[in-house]
């Protein structure tokens, strides 16, 4: 199916009614009806065209939430250009990576920082984008294609430390979006608070796609800004909230957000819902406490898009992620690929509707991570016996910090470009807040600081991959053949 037929619900079947609050740059608050929204993304459509995109280009889109992301997002969809996010706080490494790899028609900008993409890439300022935009028609642009062409394509790194694109078709997008709507019953009633970023699969195949399929309210804030959710909650009063668990920690800070609104916002919210990240179960337990609801977790990869949730009616069970969605099909293998007992460890295979086939141009990437047709996720999970899915870590070393991934490897290898540093392991240590943050054990020279460390990587990567410290060490553990034992490095103490 086109998304745009699937979007089609809300912006044809409601057009009169209001869609859209958002922002401006000033901090003014606009709104926009469904018709708005159309309107905006067919001058989008008519601009993009005009400038020589067409079905099958990529667009890179590196910009933070903002109304000319949705207007983006949907102009590609409507003439099959092949949109592509980019993590906002991606540096120069990060990004030319992306752009090399996906040979985009362009990259939109925000207005500052020529100097973080690669020499040779067309950069349109989303600004000038914009203003051009509002000056072309409103028609309709549309162009037929098939469900199984790609839409998107959303890099997520892998163990290699270089990001791979995963490619998401029309089908892919709709089944998720369809499949969360219903069984998250969500509604043209419902207020959803959107504060995650766009860039990613939970901001954008879940928030985008539930709001504009079920024509449900939507406020988009620039990002969970702990010093102005309190004052967003209290204005908007959303019934929705999808956050990582990293916001649902600061929203159990009576700083962030006094006992009194608290009790509020819990009084007339209906769903929130917790992914991207393991959530504590002593978060779903005080966040009852403090807002009397229990948060619903689900869990998802941006290659699959959502996986499997915990029940809308029925138990939301603490510290698993429920079961599997419709038209989600799970097994979770043993080590001698053969199916696990219920109660016993096994890696998550999956095959679904909302599954992409690909990774893009990466024939031996895709074909590792399918065997027979089913996906191999790299997590490790365990069943109950009443077939409740629960998480087990990881087969690789992924840090989740804040819901952001982070690839040691990736890190690892910028830290060992600077000749100084002779060996570098770096490794997630438990946060309360952000879940885990990751730390470097390194061989070095005395001589380098690690302030010098820290602000190369932060220049150099997005600031959530920066290590929060270095220890120093003599040498690291290593096997006889070599290999860093990361599980015998000494416990980082703060
Ligand atoms: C943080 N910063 C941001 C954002 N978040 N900039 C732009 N957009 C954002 N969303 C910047 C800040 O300006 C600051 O920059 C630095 O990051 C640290 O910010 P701080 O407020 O201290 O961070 P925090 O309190 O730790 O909170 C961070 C957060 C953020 C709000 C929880 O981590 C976040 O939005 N996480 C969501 C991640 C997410 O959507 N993951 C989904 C992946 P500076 O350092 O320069 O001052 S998709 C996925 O995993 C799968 C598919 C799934 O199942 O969902």
């Amino acid at each position: 199916m086109h998304l745009t037929a699937l979007f089609d619900l809300s912006l044809i079947g409601r057009a009169d009614t209001t869609a859209l609050e958002y922002y401006d740059a000033g901090g003014t608050l606009h709104a926009l009806t469904f018709g708005q929204v159309e309107a905006r993304a067919n001058q989008m459509a008519h601009e993009l065209r005009a400038r020589g995109v067409a079905q099958g280009d990529r667009l890179c889109v590196h910009i933070t939430n903002r109304i000319e992301f949705i207007d983006l997002f949907l102009a590609c969809t409507r003439l099959g250009v092949i949109f592509v996010p980019m993590n906002a706080l991606y540096r120069e490494r990060e990004l030319r990576h992306i752009i090399g790899d996906c040979d985009p028609k362009a990259v939109v900008t925000p207005s500052e920082s020529d100097e973080l993409y690669p020499d040779g890439a067309v950069l349109w300022r989303v600004e000038e984008l914009a203003a051009a935009a509002a000056e072309r028609p409103a028609t309709r642009l549309l162009t037929p294609l098939d469900g199984d062409e790609p839409a998107m394509i959303v890099y997520t790194s892998g163990t290699t430390g270089a990001a791979k694109g995963a490619v998401l078709s029309h089908n892919n997008l709709a089944a998720n979006g369809v499949n969360l709507v219903s069984c998250w019953r969500i509604t043209d009633a419902d207020r959803y608070l959107a504060v995650l970023p766009l860039f990613h699969v939970h901001g954008l195949g879940n928030g985008i796609h539930c709001w504009l399929i079920s024509g449900c309210l939507m406020r988009l804030a620039e990002r969970f800004d702990q010093r102005t959710v309190a004052s967003i909650f209290r204005d908007f009063v959303p019934t929705l909230f999808f956050g990582v668990p990293t916001m649902y920690v600061r929203l159990l800070d009576p700083a962030v957000i006094s006992d009194l609104d608290a009790k509020l916002i819990g009084a007339s919210a209906r769903l929130f819902v917790s992914g991207s990240a393991p959530l504590p179960a002593h978060v779903l337990e005080a966040f009852d406490k403090r807002y009397a609801h229990v948060i619903l977790e689900r869990y998802g990869m941006s290659e699959s898009l959502m996986i499997s949730s915990n029940p809308y009616e029925g138990e939301r069970r603490a510290g698993t992620v429920g079961v599997p969605l419709p038209g989600v099909s799970v097994r979770l293998v043993g080590s001698d690929d053969a199916l696990v007992a219920d109660g016993e460890v096994g890696e998550v295979h999956i095959r679904s509707p909302a599954l992409c086939a690909e990774y893009w141009r990466q024939a031996d990437a895709t074909a590792a991570a399918f065997t027979d047709g089913w996906f191999r996720t790299g997590d490790l999970a365990v069943r109950s016996a009443d077939g409740y899915y629960a998480l087990r870590g990881r087969r690789g070393d992924m840090i989740i910090s804040g819901g952001f991934n982070i690839y040691p490897r990736e890190v690892e290898e910028l830290l060992l470009e600077d000749s100084r540093v002779s060996e570098a392991a770096v490794v997630g240590v438990a946060d309360s807040v952000r879940g885990e943050i990751p730390i470097a054990y390194i061989v070095a020279e005395d001589g380098l600081h690690d302030s010098v460390l820290a602000e190369r990587c932060r220049a150099q990567m997005a600031s959530f991959k920066a290590p929060h410290a270095f220890v120093r060490m003599k040498a690291l553990p290593r096997t006889a053949l070599g290999k860093v034992q990361k599980h015998m490095l000494p416990p980082w103490k703060q």
